[in-house]
């Protein structure tokens, strides 16, 4: 199949899972096409049947604000027509699905037929898309996609209940390279590598976000100041956005700023984090959690809170532990509990790896977009 990919190229979830399909679908022989305003930053060009295809966003004074979505339904149909394009696969849906229905009108009009999938990640259904300026269009361009699937059952839910959306929408959960992300497995090179960020004896906990306030980056923060108290330990926190400099003052003012390393955004997070003991995801709002499957793919337990769909890829107890949100103290008092009893944090990592590769490995899930393309089309057509 030929298939245009369109998400959002910086850091956040929904551009990795984006990215990192067309990837898995290249390797499979399929000819993928990015159309995006700059190249998805986990794409490095390295890959055999990947294009990538600027939007170029012109402006002019009477436009206070460029139409970015009007520039992209172009690009996305001369793309689409020039390279003989099958589908349109969208991440993400405000405003990539209007950009799409646009675009499937303007080659109609010609006879080239161009279904679009849209994929629901997160925010674009609970937050974003509840606003009044966006949830119709948002609603009326998930009616009008030829197929719609969203990363967990929690967030299908959220999109049947939220905005009176009727229509079928598959779940098809995020994914991760089972064969990249995992753990190391040469444990003296794993000591070698840990000496960079802490002591031999020292625990390593970790955090991946885009430090939006969702993520509640300080109750990571917070948790670690009570856990480095007890033990020997350090924080990496990878990645960067609107709450880092609040955590750093928040970990100055703690006297913890030394334990505290702030890496900034990685593109190689697949070797940092097998380095971790634990991996930290407190957020407010998660409606899958990729950073902590791609954590558990390298046998790193997340401590998580319950919300959204996270409950679907955390098992409490069993492959990571979950609390309520803002609730740092029981979640230091866990990790602490945790970290001491060495044959339970053994038995957690175990489960965390077993559950990435049994239900959530991409050799398991991009087989289900495949499946989804081909029905899409045989609808469509
Ligand atoms: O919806 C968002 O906040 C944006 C999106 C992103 O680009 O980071 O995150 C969502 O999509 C990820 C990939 O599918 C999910 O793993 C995240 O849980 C989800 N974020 C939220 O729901 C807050």
């Amino acid at each position: 199949m030929r298939i245009g990919i369109t998400c959002y190229p910086t850091y956040g979830g929904s551009g990795v899972v984006a990215t990192e399909l067309g990837i898995e679908l290249a390797a499979l022989g399929h000819e993928i096409h990015f159309i995006s305003y700059s190249q998805p930053f986990r794409l490095t060009g390295r890959d055999d049947g990947i294009f990538y295809h600027e939007v170029p966003v012109s402006n002019y004074p009477l436009f206070e604000f460029p139409p970015y979505d009007l520039a992209l339904a172009s690009r996305m149909a001369e793309v689409a027509e020039f390279y003989n394009l099958d589908l349109l696969h969208v991440h993400y849906a405000i405003p990539h699905s209007v950009s799409a229905l646009l675009a499937r009108q303007m080659l109609a009009g010609r006879g080239h037929k161009l279904p679009f999938v849209t994929t629901l990640h997160g925010t674009d259904i609970t937050l974003v898309g509840l606003d009044r300026s966006y949830l119709p269009i948002t609603r009326y361009s998930i009616d009008e996609s030829d197929g719609v699937t969203s990363i967990s059952a929690y967030l299908k839910a959220k999109t049947h209940a939220d905005f009176g959306v009727t229509r079928e929408i598959n779940v098809i959960p995020n994914f991760v390279n089972c064969n990249l992300y995992e753990p190391m497995r040469e444990a003296t090179k794993r000591e070698e590598a840990r000496k960079r960020l802490a002591e031999p004896d020292e625990f390593i906990l970790m955090h991946l976000s885009n430090f939006r306030p969702v993520k509640r980056v300080i109750d990571a923060v917070k948790v670690f100041a009570k856990v480095t108290r007890e033990l020997p330990a350090r924080l990496v926190l990878v990645g960067d956005g609107p709450d880092r400099s609040a955590a750093e003052w928040l970990a100055h003012d703690l006297g913890i700023q030394g334990r505290i390393h702030f890496l900034g955004k990685q593109e190689r997070v697949h070797r940092l984090l097998p380095l971790a003991d634990l991996m930290l995801m407190p957020s407010e709002m998660e409606s899958f959690g990729l950073a902590a499957l791609e954590a558990m793919a390298c046998k790193v337990p997340t401590i998580a809170t319950r919300v959204g769909g996270v409950p679907e890829l955390i098992e409490d107890g069993v492959n990571g532990m979950l609390f309520d949100v803002g609730n740092v103290n029981a979640m230091a008092a866990s990790v602490i509990a945790l970290l001491h009893d060495d044959e339970r944090h053994h038995a957690m990592r175990d489960a965390a790896r077993r559950t990435a590769q049994t239900r959530f490995c991409s050799t398991l899930v991009v087989p289900q977009y495949v499946k989804f393309y081909e029905e899409t089309l045989a609808r469509a057509s």
